[in-house]
């Protein structure tokens, strides 16, 4: 069964591949698994169809035949579960990638995020030149976290796993920025994750939607 996933009709990022259809995309192409996109506009996604598959209107969400998924992270570990390639075989290895894909998504990706929606929605404020200072601090002790324990191994658990696909995909939001080239390990990890096809086959996709899509309005 082809499973069908949801993304962005056009994506804010303007097809920087950040948004968290990327991840699933990306899992899906490590694996080998076929897949179809349905596209949805803004409005699309705060109706009653949508939100019957996801209660909080977001993308992405995941179909596949009787089984409806959503939140990122679920549907990564989903797809690690049910074929070869994300997850290690020995049950130890396993519970240690699972544990950094918990790592990504709830203790690196929330500061980074934070970040980035202030970027966007609070620039005008006039506690903005404060705040931001604020949490680029929190960002860098993740960082600093991160780069220590990867050191200069290739991946956080000897071999790529869906727990370095949830990471890489987190410490991407941050490039532009100029906070990652702090951590020359970190840059060098988001590079080696850029580098695998499946990768390149993913961000291609997504990003192969942007440009065929003409702007709103
Ligand atoms: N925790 C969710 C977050 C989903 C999410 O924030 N999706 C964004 C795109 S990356 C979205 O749909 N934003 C539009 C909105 O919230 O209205 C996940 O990982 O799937």
């Amino acid at each position: 069964m082809t499973p069908i996933i949801t993304a962005f009709a056009r994506s804010p990022d303007r097809g920087r591949g950040l948004a968290r259809d990327m991840r699933v995309r990306w899992a899906l192409e490590e694996v080998g698994q076929p897949y179809e996109v349905r596209l949805l506009s803004f409005s699309e996604m705060k109706e009653p169809a949508h939100r019957m598959l996801n209660p909080f209107g977001q993308i992405p969400t995941y179909e596949e035949g009787e089984l409806a998924l959503f939140e990122s992270g679920a549907i990564v570990l989903h797809i690690a579960e049910r074929h070869p390639g994300l997850l290690p075989g020995d049950a130890n290895a396993r519970a240690r990638a699972i544990t950094w894909m918990f790592a990504a998504l709830t203790t690196v990706e929330p500061p980074i995020f934070d970040r980035s929606l202030a970027t966007i929605l609070e620039r005008d404020k006039t506690w903005y030149a404060e705040r931001l200072p604020v949490l680029e601090d929190r960002v860098h002790v993740r960082l600093g976290e991160l780069s220590s324990r990867l050191g200069d191994a290739d991946w956080l658990d000897d071999r790529f796993s869906a727990g370095d696909l949830l990471m890489v995909t987190a410490l991407r939001r941050l490039s532009g920025s100029g906070i990652l080239e702090k951590y020359p390990n970190l840059i060098a990890y988001v590079a080696r994750g850029e580098a695998r096809p499946a990768f390149r086959r993913a961000f291609d996709d997504q990003l192969a939607i942007f440009n065929a899509t003409p702007p709103a309005g």
